[in-house]
């Protein structure tokens, strides 16, 4: 089976790295330090105290990828409708595209650029930091859910047996956009106030102040889930929210890292679409328009 992972951050190495014993893996992606250190010397993976490495092709030219029996994309989201189109040109007959990334209009721009029973989303919760480019340290582990469909349920099938050959804890779900909403009510109230706060996860704990707009925010975006008929994958949005918030409490969130590094952040797809769903469907969204303005701002 042949691989393009769309992304050389975090993510992008991880699964790169892991899949390469199981499959020629291409990484195609637009920076260019990572994708000269990965032709260079590979990719190097730190997991707990054993560090490996191990040689995937790298390039930054669509039109060099053979065509692939998969396109995984791990781009940023301001990134995705260039790595959809990309990911249009590198498809094989038969192929299918995911996309692994924060956010929630990514499923919809890869399904206008490879067609709807080509493409599908999932959610990980594998957790990964770049060390350096091509250099990632693996930071925890994590489920992986891949949407299916009737449509795409073959093609999933496929994926999904070969991320768990890879060691991914990889399941194939009907009820992905329920989970994926259920990740977006995490992001929406962790990654704008860690970003705008300049703290840690476990930091958004430390006060009544904190805590109260962290429940605000996941309050309202759980509402917005709602009103769109979702049941999502926990009772109590607050209780979840401050759960992920301990168990990340030493991570900076990736808005927060985004913010640091000067990058633009992924506040248009997580509290943005909050906000527009919000208004489509008549639920009140004062605190996530706040933060989604604020970061803007910053
Ligand atoms: O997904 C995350 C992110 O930072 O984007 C969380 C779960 C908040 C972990 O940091």
């Amino acid at each position: 089976m042949r691989v393009v992972v769309l992304g050389t951050g975090a993510l992008g190495c991880l699964f790169a790295a892991h899949l390469a014993a199981h499959a020629e893996v291409w990484m195609l992606g637009t920076w260019a330090e990572a994708l000269a250190a990965v032709e260079r010397a590979g990719i190097c993976i730190q997991e707990g105290e054993r560090s490996w490495q191990t040689r995937v092709q790298a390039t930054g030219d669509p039109d060099a990828v053979p065509p692939a029996d998969v396109a995984i994309l791990v781009v940023k989201s301001h990134q995705t409708e260039r790595a959809a189109a990309w990911a249009a040109r590198c498809l094989g007959a038969g192929g299918l595209a995911i996309s692994l990334q924060n956010g929630l209009d990514n499923g919809s721009q890869l399904a206008a650029a490879v067609g709807e029973g080509r493409s599908t989303i999932g959610v990980t919760f594998e957790g990964a930091t770049v060390l350096a480019p091509g250099q990632v340290r693996h930071a925890g582990r994590g489920p992986t859910l891949i949407g299916e469909t009737p449509a795409t349920a073959p093609g999933v099938a496929r994926l999904v047996k070969l991320l768990q050959q890879a060691g991914f804890e990889a399941q194939a779900t009907a009820e992905i956009e329920a989970i994926a909403w259920g990740k977006a009510v995490v992001n929406a109230a962790i990654n704008p106030l860690s970003a705008l706060l300049g703290v840690s996860n476990g930091e958004l704990l430390a006060n009544a102040d904190r805590r109260s707009l962290l429940a605000t925010l996941a309050q309202e975006a759980a509402a917005v889930a709602a009103a769109h008929g979702l049941a999502l994958p926990f009772f109590n949005p607050v209780a979840r929210v401050e759960q992920v918030c301990r168990a990340t409490a030493l991570n900076h969130s990736s808005m927060l890292q985004d913010v640091e590094r000067g990058r633009p952040t992924e506040i248009d797809s997580i509290n943005g679409i909050i906000v527009a769903e919000g208004k489509r469907l008549n639920v009140a969204t004062p605190a996530n328009e706040t933060v989604w303005r604020l970061v803007r701002g910053r």
